[in-house]
């Protein structure tokens, strides 16, 4: 039986509740689920401070119960939209649907004849990687957006001190 593979691709700047609650509820109807962490090449800048090591740090510790097995691979960017699907299907383990909300991702697969599911978000608007990036740059409360394994992996590296750094905002 040929194996049902979904991939769910985003910036994970940081992976917070939001894309958490969408994978729990994607596991429940594919066999396997592909992680992509799109713009693998940036990191230590105010719009995307991890690098793709620690996203997928966050994204793995944080899902060791899910029902279904997963891979988690980083995507770098490529200057030209029109290839970038086939960019992404040179890397990728083999997948059958794919899963955004990003309008883009959405039109360059659509031209490709593949079908994009958007998944209803959760609490959108703070659930966002740019309210955590503020929320963490502001000193408040960002630890109740994400995953407990987020909050131990941003510890550990000095997150937001980094943060605090690159944004000039010290
Ligand atoms: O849905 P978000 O979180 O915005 O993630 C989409 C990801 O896909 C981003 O990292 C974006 O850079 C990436 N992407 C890249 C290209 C390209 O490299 N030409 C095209 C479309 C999407």
């Amino acid at each position: 039986k040929k194996i049902d593979r979904g991939l769910y691709i985003g910036r994970f700047q940081p992976y917070h509740n939001g894309h958490h609650s969408v994978l729990k509820r994607i596991s429940e109807y594919v066999d396997e689920i592909i992680i992509g962490i799109g713009s693998a090449q940036l990191s230590h800048e105010p719009g995307n401070p991890f690098t793709s090591g620690e996203r997928i740090m966050m994204i793995t510790q944080s899902l060791d119960e899910l029902p279904c097995p997963f891979y988690v691979i980083p995507i770098e960017d490529i200057q030209r939209n029109a290839l970038w699907v086939a960019h992404v299907r040179s890397i990728s383990p083999p997948f059958s649907r794919v899963f955004s909300s990003n309008p883009l991702v959405v039109q360059l697969f659509a031209e490709q004849g593949i079908s994009v599911e958007s998944p209803d978000m959760y609490e959108r608007q703070s659930h966002s990687g740019t309210e955590i990036r503020r929320r963490m740059l502001a000193g408040e409360n960002w630890q109740d957006l994400v995953p407990k394994a987020v909050v131990d992996v941003v510890e550990e590296i000095n997150g937001v001190e980094r943060l605090t750094r690159i944004s000039g905002s010290d």
